[in-house]
């Protein structure tokens, strides 16, 4: 008889076990959501976080998720996530042909539906659906990698969302931001007019320092208060 091989399903190890240290400093310093991007190698060129490990995430940390949906019709596979009241849930409005009604089911889950656009989509894609979400979340590189340049001309679409908004009397509906939102592009986006900033490798976790650092230095350059640099 030959020797048994044993072989150990990679896929069922947690992927987040090690993470748990990481999950304990964000929650102590206070962050208030936790993006959770979802790729499905169609609509982005790049396959990331699957549903289980979204929903694995829930049990290893209380941070409610901002899951941010690069999938081709989402509102076909929003049962797949098992989207909890609360979750801030993004869909592109390049994926679907039916963008009213993914934000409509987004909400039936208690959920608060967003609109993402890449950088070449312009503002008034939302402007028929303003009724059904709470915010936009505004790709400041085209999405797919972490790592990437800011699209400087995403700055003056963050300010104009924020006027279009404004003038159309809906002053609380977020603009989220997304790609190389570092320390010093974080300052230019919250003076256009951003309120959810998106926390990569450009700040949150860049190597310069540890994330409970990298997060009080990017609160501190944020601030509309303070006059700090970067
Ligand atoms: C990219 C994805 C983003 C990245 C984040 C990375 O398509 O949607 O959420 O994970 O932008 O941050 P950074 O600072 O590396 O650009
Ligand atoms: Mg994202």
């Amino acid at each position: 008889m030959k020797e048994m091989k044993l072989s150990p399903s990679v896929m069922c190890i947690s992927q987040w076990r090690g993470a748990e240290a990481v999950f304990k400093q964000l929650e102590a310093e206070g962050v208030e959501l936790l993006h959770a991007d979802a790729m499905d190698g169609t609509f982005v060129p790049n396959l990331m976080l699957g549903t289980e490990s979204i929903k694995n995430l829930r049990k290893m940390t209380s941070i409610p998720l901002d899951i941010h949906l690069m999938i081709e019709h989402p509102e076909d596979k929003l049962s797949w996530f098992d989207i909890q009241p609360g979750e801030y849930v993004s869909v592109h409005a390049e994926s679907t042909r039916n963008l009213q009604r993914a934000l409509t089911r987004i909400q039936e889950y208690g959920a608060k539906p967003m609109v993402a656009l890449n950088p070449a989509t312009p503002i008034y894609m939302i402007e028929d659906v303003l009724e059904d979400l709470a915010g936009v979340l505004v790709m400041t590189v085209n999405p797919g990698f972490a790592g990437q340049r800011l699209i400087p001309q995403m700055l003056d679409k963050i300010a104009r969302l924020r006027s279009f908004l404004d003038r159309e009397g809906r002053p609380e509906v977020s603009i989220e931001v997304d790609g190389n939102v570092s320390f010093e592009n974080g300052r230019k986006m919250r003076l256009a007019g951003a309120d959810i900033f998106v926390g990569g490798t450009s700040s949150i976790f860049s190597n310069e320092s540890t994330v409970a650092e990298n997060i009080r230095r990017f609160r501190e350059c944020v601030s509309m208060e303070s006059g700090v640099g970067v």
